[in-house]
């Protein structure tokens, strides 16, 4: 290819030596070639800003070429020299070689499979929440990586309302479900699909709100008063995903400082707890397992504290609370 071209550009330095004139015509065919595509390749989503270098064209700076990539119209961003210009890859259909065409009035130039659009796959690793109820309609934060805008997201159905945030983030609302269990969460775009195995579950919800509510605040905590012999309650619930109970504390009076323990039932959704300074609302501790029990000894320094127990990710549960 090198000797093609340097004999190409020969023969258009000699013809237009011999012409004598600005035009580039050989035999009354126009000599215009492409003689460089850089970057080669880029990803099928488009976006990827490639400079080209020509021969045979007019000044690009006084009359902008169209460039195509498989016949799609790149964006022109500047003509930084006569024979250079800079575009915007347009969306591929999919992956592989593709033509790249400069077209300036009359003249063209074709550099066949002068780009390469290769398929960059996205990954996700991880959906917040994890689940939800049968109707759908949580939005869902996806991380992850190489997303692009236009992704198609898919929980039971395909979402109905996706929002594109970063390569490494997307929101999408989940669709509703006939069945209970565990899906696999798929994001597509033209040239590549990425599933994450079981990223959502549909859930029937049993939870109401447990007899201690309202006690979303550490303002509202329910108080259980001084821990002398040690204070439990089952039944708890964290009945919805924005549901948090906060149960307050005082250790004047006790003879040892107590552990706090939050027991989830089995088919819970992963709950966590965290301690307070119930008096200046300082964080203490927090404990945050993926599954099972969480237990926090309570530190000195306080005589009031507060125990929040919440949902990770908007998850809900039922859960048992033991603080001896
Ligand atoms: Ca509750
Ligand atoms: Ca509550
Ligand atoms: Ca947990």
């Amino acid at each position: 290819m090198k000797w093609l071209r340097f004999g190409l550009v020969t023969v258009l330095m000699a013809t237009l030596a011999c012409s004598g004139s600005g035009g580039s015509h050989r035999g009354g065919t126009v000599v215009a070639d492409i003689l460089d595509v850089q970057p080669s390749d880029g990803p099928v989503a488009g976006g990827t800003s490639v400079l080209i270098t020509t021969q045979g064209f007019t000044d690009f700076q006084s009359m902008v070429p169209t460039v195509t990539f498989d016949g799609n119209v790149a964006t022109f961003v500047q003509a930084p020299a006569a024979d250079q210009i800079e575009v915007i890859t347009p969306v591929a259909a999919g992956s592989g070689f593709v033509g790249v065409v400069v077209t300036q009035g009359a003249v063209s130039a074709t550099r066949p499979m002068g780009f390469e659009y290769t398929a960059v796959s996205c990954s996700i690793t991880s959906i917040c929440p994890s689940g939800g109820g049968l109707a759908g309609g949580e939005i869902a934060t996806i991380l992850g990586a190489n997303f692009v805008a236009g992704m198609r997201v898919f929980f039971s159905m395909e979402s109905p309302q996706v929002t594109f945030v970063s390569p490494n983030e997307i929101w999408a609302e989940v669709t509703p479900s006939i069945s209970v269990g565990l899906i696999d969460v798929s994001i597509t775009d033209p040239s590549s699909v990425c599933v994450f195995l079981n990223g959502w579950e549909y859930k029937v919800f049993l939870q109401s709100p447990d007899s201690f509510e309202p006690n979303d605040t550490l303002a509202t905590c329910f108080s259980v008063g001084s821990i002398t012999t040690g204070w439990s309650a089952t039944g708890l619930t964290i009945h919805d995903a924005i549901d948090e109970d906060y149960f307050c504390y005082n250790t004047l009076l006790v003879p040892a400082l107590p552990t706090v323990t939050m027991t989830p039932d089995p088919n819970s959704g992963n709950l966590d707890i965290e301690l307070f300074d119930a008096a200046t609302g300082t964080f203490l501790a927090g404990s945050y397992q993926p599954s099972g029990p969480e237990s926090i000894a309570t530190p000195p320094g306080a005589t009031d504290y507060a125990v929040r127990v919440f949902g990770d990710c908007g998850a809900v549960g039922t859960y048992s609370l033991n603080i001896q």
